[in-house]
């Protein structure tokens, strides 16, 4: 039996996001094409929230999905969700807009429901998305002031351009440093971050919550393990016991479980395939619901463990990752 599979959470400024989002993020040797493909196939099988970003260098196809999509009767534009992403290049607050109506104008959509600040740290303006030295080293830009960037993402917001405007890899503190700007006009609606049952980050859900934001999770399925920044050696997610003994009873898969525990805990959750069986697979997790006691079972499995933890970014002040949460 098919179960409705666009459920949506309120956010702070009244606006609602789909709870489970589909990741458009492919490693480079994947060919562009391939992502209108999944897309396309995503927004078929339910999907009805696309989590994109300028990084990802396929703004166009996924745009192009969305509008094949809405050409064929699928959808209607209002009723998909899209969340683009400031990348750390153009943290030009006077330059944001234009940048933004770029992104749009390649998305061809006239509005984005969700923009996010891609990471807090800053990297040299105005050339290649990861600016070197001549040594290879990564130039960053360590004068910028998030809270220009901030404003210049409420601006867009009151311009029309995004309905809504949120963060993603901040910390407390510098979730902090936004919620206590002064003249702050819109707090932030999410906060994007790495989260799985390996790395279930209790306490900045905890915090996010008291604080009326939500808290979105890529990598839910353990990541796509990246070759270039994902240790190898690390364990794989979704071969986990506990999950395939939970996802047994419940006649699911691993996958299934970890996205159905971030939904019962209130986490919005980004799941990213580009193969047919695998994302018909991930939107069906509305029609069963894990026992409080496999909740709890499958908080036991957290061992912080970050897949996403970039090394290269590291050594930059606004690096989020040093804090404990
Ligand atoms: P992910 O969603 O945890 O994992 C994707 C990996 O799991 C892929 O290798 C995929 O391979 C595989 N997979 C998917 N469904 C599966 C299933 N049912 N069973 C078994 N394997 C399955 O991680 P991610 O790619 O790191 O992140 C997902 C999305 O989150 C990205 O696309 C992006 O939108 C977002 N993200 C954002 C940030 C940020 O900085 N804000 C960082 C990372 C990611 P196949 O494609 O072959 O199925
Ligand atoms: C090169 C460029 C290395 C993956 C960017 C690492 C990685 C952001 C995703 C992402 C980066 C990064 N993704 O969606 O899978 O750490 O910024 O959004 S990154």
């Amino acid at each position: 039996m098919a179960s409705k599979s666009d459920v949506r959470l309120l956010m702070n400024d009244g606006n609602t996001i789909p709870v489970i989002g589909f990741g458009t993020y492919a490693p480079e040797y994947v060919p562009a094409a391939d992502s209108e493909k999944a897309a396309k196939i995503a927004i078929d099988v339910g999907f009805r929230h696309i989590d994109g970003a300028h990084l990802y260098f396929n703004e166009k196809e996924i745009g192009r999905a969305i509008q094949e999509k809405i050409a064929d009767g699928t959808i209607k534009r209002q009723d998909l969700f899209y969340t683009g992403k400031l990348w750390s290049t153009f943290h030009v607050p006077e330059l944001i807009q234009s940048h933004v109506k770029q992104s749009l104008q390649t998305l061809q959509l006239d509005y984005m429901d969700l923009y996010l600040i891609h990471w807090p740290f800053s990297l040299k303006s105005g050339g290649e998305f990861m600016p070197v030295d001549e040594n290879g080293k990564i130039i960053f830009d360590t004068n910028v002031d998030l809270c220009a960037i901030w404003e210049a993402l409420e601006q867009c917001k009151d311009a029309g351009l995004v309905k809504s405007i949120g963060v993603s890899n901040f910390n407390r503190r510098q979730l902090e440093l936004i919620l206590n700007k002064p003249g702050l006009k819109y707090k932030p609606v999410c906060n994007q971050v790495e989260c799985h049952p390996y790395l279930n980050q209790s306490k900045l859900l905890k915090f996010c919550k008291s604080n009326d934001i939500l808290l979105a999770g890529y990598s839910v399925l353990g990541s796509h393990r990246h070759k270039d920044w994902v240790d190898q050696t690390s364990p794989v997610l979704l071969e986990d016991p506990v999950l395939a003994a939970i996802g047994k009873q419940y006649n699911k898969s691993p996958a299934q479980v970890a996205l159905r525990y971030q939904i019962q805990r209130g986490v919005i959750v980004i799941a990213k395939s580009y193969n047919p069986e695998r994302i018909k697979e991930n939107i069906k997790v509305f029609d069963f619901e894990l026992s409080s006691e496999d909740m709890k079972l499958i908080d036991g499995i957290n061992r912080n463990l970050r897949y996403v933890a970039i090394p290269v970014f590291a050594d930059h002040p606004q690096y989020p990752f040093k804090d404990e949460y």
